[in-house]
């Protein structure tokens, strides 16, 4: 099918401040796994690790990734720096880590881009919808992956069913 990607390569990549992130950035992986997304993860830090995060973001389009998912927490600049430096698409994700001010901190830093510098920001430990928001991307041109998700919501759609179903009894 035209615009099908069949290769193993990585088509997303899900990136993250520290190994202290990976708690809430696992489920981006496991969703992207459950939606037949190939994907890879690695830790890039905006901070402690610029030098990585400038080839990381500047090599992910020539290396065939279509999305990128950053996670951070506290002044959580990757999401940021990593758009500022590709043309892909950045999903943004707050990480609420444990000296944040509630992950108020982790929220705006993601959230208050300047103009011309997008990031698809999901909400505070949103990971599950990062990684559905990426698959929704490779879906628009990988027919599979866009019927998994449609699956996918299906399920939802007859969670909420049962439950209503249970309530009548
Ligand atoms: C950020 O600082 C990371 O994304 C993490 O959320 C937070 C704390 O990092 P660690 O001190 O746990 O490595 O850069």
């Amino acid at each position: 099918m035209a615009g099908e990607t069949t290769s193993q390569q990585p088509l997303v990549g899900i990136i993250m401040g520290s190994q202290s992130d990976l708690r809430v950035m696992d489920a981006a992986a496991e969703i992207l796994e459950l939606l037949g997304v190939h994907h890879e993860l690695t830790i890039v830090s905006a901070h402690r690790t610029p030098h990585r995060m400038f080839e990381y973001a500047e090599n992910a389009r020539k290396r065939g990734l279509k999305v990128i998912i950053a996670g951070a927490g506290g002044a959580a600049h990757l999401p940021g720096m990593v758009a500022s430096l590709t043309t892909l698409p950045v999903i943004g994700v707050p990480v609420k880590s444990s000296n944040s001010i509630d992950g108020w901190d982790s929220v705006l830093s993601i959230l208050q881009m300047p103009g011309g510098v997008p990031v698809a920001t999901v909400a505070l430990d949103g990971a599950l919808n990062a990684g559905i928001l990426a698959a929704q991307i490779i879906g628009t041109t990988n027919a599979a992956v866009a019927d998994r998700i449609e699956k996918y919501k299906s399920s939802l759609k007859d969670k909420v069913m049962r439950s209503v179903d249970e309530l009548k009894r």
